[in-house]
């Protein structure tokens, strides 16, 4: 083969691939100490890093910028961190994040994929899938005060890992037939588990302890809940509702 028409095989990739290379922009703004990040139409790929004190370094995967760069660094955050994805099949990463107050994440319309490693959160976390099948991970995160992730419409992923929360928890998976699987997790006042409409499975185990109430609702159609090394504090109340098969 010439090198001509290698050339010519290159174009013709690229032609055909088009969405690779036009993932859109994400605006970044700090106002009164929070950042705001707010993704475009498009399907965003980005990770948020926790480089520094109060200094986070957003950065733009699968060609997707930052207020128009590869990637961008705000500093003097010392409030809330919240995270917008927009229409379109986005990811984001956050990690190493020592976040003062709220941690806010919504993937809104599309599948999108939301994961968190390694982070402090000092006051609320939020995480909402919206509307498309979603997955979310958290791993490796401390929540310092409350805790509500919810997968929205349709079916949903989220494994949650290796994470502590010190406030009430709540989880909704929302219409859509939904996985939750948590592990080696802390959970030090009251918590809810909301599976919503659709045929949901949930796995909650290895090492996971339970310090306050707690309440399992399968909610609606064929649920499964699985109890594999959980844990719960004397004297906690264990309620578990409408779910077709349990084990333990
Ligand atoms: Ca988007
Ligand atoms: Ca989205
Ligand atoms: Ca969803
Ligand atoms: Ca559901």
């Amino acid at each position: 083969m010439t090198s001509t028409t290698q050339a010519a095989s290159i174009t013709l990739l690229l032609a055909f691939t088009p969405g690779a290379f036009a993932d859109g922009n994400v605006e970044g703004s700090v106002k009164k100490g929070a950042l705001i990040l707010k993704g475009d139409g498009d399907a965003n790929d980005i990770e948020v890093i926790g480089v520094g004190y109060d200094t986070i370094k957003v950065r733009g995967r699968s060609g997707t910028t930052i207020n128009g760069k590869l990637s961008k660094t705000f500093d003097h955050v010392d409030g809330d961190v919240a995270i917008k994805l927009g229409d379109g099949d986005d990811e984001v990463e956050v990690r190493y994040l020592t976040v003062r107050e709220d941690l806010r994440i919504r993937g809104e319309l599309g599948d999108d994929v939301i994961v968190l490693f390694d982070n402090w959160v000092q006051d609320d976390l939020k995480i909402l899938g919206g509307g498309g099948e979603d997955e979310i991970i958290v791993d490796e995160t401390w929540v310092w005060d409350d805790s509500a992730i919810k997968g929205g419409k349709k079916r949903d992923d989220v494994h949650i890992d290796d994470s502590f929360f010190d406030g009430d928890f709540v989880f909704r998976g929302g219409n859509g037939d939904d996985e939750l699987i948590v592990t080696t997790c802390d959970f030090d006042d009251e918590a809810l588990f909301h599976m919503g409409n659709g045929d949901d499975e949930q796995f909650i185990g290895t090492g996971t302890w339970f310090a306050e109430d707690v309440e399992f609702d399968g909610a609606g159609q064929t649920d499964a809940l699985v109890f594999g090394y959980v844990y719960f504090d004397w004297g906690v109340d264990v309620e578990i509702d409408d779910y077709e098969y349990f084990s333990y």
